[in-house]
C-alpha cells in the first residue's frame, strides 16, 4: 500500500488564476489571492492544486500564449509571490502542479520576434515557416482550433507560419533538438523552484507531419459544426514522433522526487493511453476526459468506465476528470441535482480525481452578455456555444460585493445566484453541494477501497450505475450507487454486494441506515454503502 505516490491517491484541483481570488482590486485574481485561500483548500481536503498559466503574457488567449516562461506575469504577482505560494502550498501539505504550454508560444515571445526577423535567423526553424502553396494561399488545409487556416501569411519574409491555435500563438518546431533543449530548460527553472509537477498543454499536438500532408475531410462534418471538424486532424495531431517528447519529459521529471507529468490529451481512449508510453515511460496521468463529452446515461457510463479500464496498460494508473477552463460546467451539462451524483462518481471511481474550481459550490455556466465576451474562441466564431467565459467566472466566496472575489469590478461577470451559491453560506449548511464535496474528499482519503483499491463493475439497472470498490486487506469495501434519473429506484438481488450500512448519501442524510437485499434510491440519489465484512 505504501508504494502509491500522491498523485495516486491524492486529489487534483484547477485553480484558473485570473478567476480565484483578486487580492489588488484590479478585477482579476492572483497569486496572493490564491496563498489567501490555500487554508480552504486545506479545509477542502484536496491534495494537489494544478494552477493554469501565470507567466508573462500579452493574454490574448488569457495566458496560455506565453511571451516568458520563466517569469511571473505582474498582473498574477512576482517571483517572489510565486515562491511563497510553493512554501505556504508545501506547509499545508499541498502540493503545486503549473501549467507548461510547450506546443506554442506567444507572438511576442523574444524566440518568435527572432525567428520572424529573417529567413536566416538563427531561431528561424524554432517554428514552423514554410513557402506559400505553389498557386499562392497557404501550404496545405491544416486548419486552426480557433477558426479560420492555421497558417499565417508573414509580409516581410514571404513565408506563413503554423498556429494550431490563434495567430498571436505560433506553433513551436519540436523536431528542433535547440527547442527540446530550451523548453526542458524550462521545465528544470520551475522543477528546481520547488514545483511538484506539471499539467502539459495540448501534448498530442506536439509534433506535426514532416511532409506536410493535406489533413483528410471529416465526412461526419456538418453545416453549424465547429469549423475545425471539417477536416480529420491526422497530420497535425498525436503523430507517432511525439511519444519520444513525452520520455524525454519524463526522463527529466524522474531527476526529481516524486513529480507528476500530467498530459492534457483529447484522444479517443485505446490512443489516449498510448501516452503512458512504452514501459510507462511516458506521462503518469495522460487526462482522461470522457466524463465530460459523456452522454449522461447509466449503460454509457458504465461501458465507458469498462472500456477505458479494459484499455489501461498494465500498472498505469487511471485518472478521471470532470471539469475544466474549456469545457461547460457540470452542473450545466447534468444540472444541479445530477451535478451531486456527478460528484459521487468522480470521486468514487477508481483513479485520481482531477476537480475544477468553483464545482465543488455547484458553479454553473454564467451568460456573458456581448459587450463582456472575452474569449477569442467565441469572438472568431460567435454563436455556437463555443466560447469558454461562462465556466471562468469568479469563484463565489461570500454573499458580499463581488462574491468576496474583488474589491473591484470583476474581469467577467458574477453568477446572479452568487448570494445563495459560496463557500462561507454553504460550509454552514450541512447539506449543501460544498458538504458534500467536502465529506466524498475525507471519506476518500480514510478508505483504501476508495482510493486505491480495486474496481468492479455490478450492473447497470434502468439508471443506477453501480459498482463496488473492493480494498486488497480487510479494511471495508464499497457498494457505489448513483441513480442517474429523476424518478426513484430500488435495487435489488445484490445479495452480499448490498448489505452493509449507508456510509453516505447524495441527500446528506441516511448515514448509518441498514441495507439489506434491497437498496432503494431516491430519485437523483447517489449512495455509498459500507459492506458489511
Ligand atoms: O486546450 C486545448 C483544447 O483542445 C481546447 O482549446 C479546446 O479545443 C477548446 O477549448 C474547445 O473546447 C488548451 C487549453 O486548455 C486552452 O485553454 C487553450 O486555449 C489551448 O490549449 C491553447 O493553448
Amino acid at each position: 500500500m505504501t508504494s502509491f505516490r500522491w498523485w495516486q491517491r491524492g486529489t487534483i484541483y484547477q485553480v484558473y488564476p485570473r478567476s480565484f481570488m483578486d487580492s489588488n482590486g484590479d478585477g482579476v485574481g492572483d497569486l496572493p489571492g490564491l496563498i489567501a485561500r490555500l487554508d480552504y483548500l486545506r479545509w477542502l481536503g484536496i491534495d494537489a492544486v494544478w494552477c493554469s498559466p501565470i507567466y508573462p503574457s500579452p493574454m490574448k488567449d488569457f495566458g496560455y500564449d506565453v511571451s516568458d516562461y520563466t517569469d511571473v506575469d505582474p498582473l498574477f504577482g512576482t517571483l517572489a509571490d510565486f515562491d511563497q505560494l510553493v512554501a505556504e502550498a508545501h506547509n499545508r501539505a499541498l502540493k503545486l502542479v503549473l501549467d507548461f504550454v510547450p506546443n506554442h508560444t506567444s507572438d511576442e515571445h523574444a524566440w518568435f520576434r527572432e525567428s520572424r526577423s529573417s529567413r536566416d535567423d538563427p531561431k528561424r526553424d524554432w517554428y514552423i515557416w514554410r513557402d506559400p502553396a505553389p498557386g499562392g494561399g497557404p501550404p496545405n488545409n491544416w486548419l486552426s482550433c480557433f477558426g479560420g487556416s492555421a497558417w499565417q501569411f508573414d509580409e516581410r519574409t514571404g513565408q506563413y507560419y503554423y498556429h494550431a491555435f490563434l495567430k498571436e500563438q505560433p506553433d513551436l518546431n519540436w523536431r528542433s533538438p535547440e527547442v527540446v533543449e530550451a523548453m526542458l530548460g524550462v521545465l528544470r527553472f520551475w522543477l528546481d523552484r520547488g514545483v511538484d509537477g506539471f499539467r502539459v498543454d495540448v501534448l498530442w499536438h506536439l509534433v506535426k507531419d514532416d511532409q506536410f500532408r493535406d489533413n483528410p475531410p471529416n465526412p461526419a462534418w456538418r453545416e453549424g459544426m465547429d469549423p475545425y471538424q471539417r477536416v480529420i486532424p491526422l497530420f497535425t495531431t498525436d503523430r507517432p514522433e511525439v511519444h519520444g517528447i513525452v520520455r524525454r519529459m519524463r526522463a527529466l521529471f524522474d531527476e526529481y522526487r516524486d513529480r507528476v507529468l500530467i498530459g492534457e490529451i483529447y484522444l479517443p481512449v485505446e490512443r489516449l493511453v498510448q501516452y503512458y508510453g512504452p514501459d510507462l515511460r511516458g506521462a503518469n496521468l495522460p487526462f482522461n476526459f470522457q466524463l465530460i463529452s459523456a452522454r449522461w446515461d447509466a449503460s454509457h457510463l458504465e461501458r465507458l468506465v469498462d472500456e477505458y479500464e479494459a484499455a489501461l496498460p498494465e500498472g498505469a494508473w487511471p485518472n478521471w476528470v470532470l471539469g475544466n477552463h474549456d469545457q461547460h460546467r457540470i452542473a450545466t451539462r447534468v444540472g444541479g441535482a445530477q451535478a451531486r451524483v456527478a460528484a459521487m462518481l468522480l470521486l468514487t471511481l477508481r483513479g485520481t480525481p482531477t476537480l475544477y474550481y468553483g464545482d465543488e459550490i455547484g458553479m454553473h455556466d454564467v451568460a456573458i452578455p456581448p459587450d463582456r465576451v472575452h474569449d477569442p474562441f467565441e469572438k472568431n466564431v460567435p454563436g455556437r456555444g463555443l466560447g469558454r467565459d461562462p465556466e471562468r467566472t469568479p469563484m463565489q466566496w461570500s454573499a458580499r460585493d463581488n462574491a468576496g472575489f474583488t474589491a473591484g469590478t470583476p474581469w467577467l461577470p458574477i453568477a446572479s445566484d452568487f448570494t445563495s451559491a459560496n463557500v462561507a453560506v454553504e460550509r454552514g449548511d450541512p447539506r449543501s453541494i460544498l458538504t458534500l464535496y467536502h465529506q466524498l474528499i475525507a471519506m476518500r482519503r480514510g478508505e483504501a477501497a476508495l482510493e486505491v483499491g480495486r474496481f468492479e463493475p455490478v450492473r447497470v439497472e434502468g439508471d443506477v450505475l453501480a459498482y463496488v470498490r473492493r480494498s486488497r486487506k480487510d479494511e471495508s469495501d464499497f457498494l457505489v450507487a448513483l441513480n442517474l434519473g429523476s424518478r426513484p429506484h430500488a435495487l435489488r438481488g445484490l445479495g452480499n454486494s448490498s448489505r452493509g450500512t449507508i456510509a453516505l448519501s447524495t441527500h446528506l442524510d441516511r448515514v448509518g441506515e441498514t441495507v439489506g437485499e434491497e437498496l432503494a434510491l431516491r430519485a437523483d440519489e447517489g449512495v455509498i454503502v459500507r459492506l458489511a465484512p
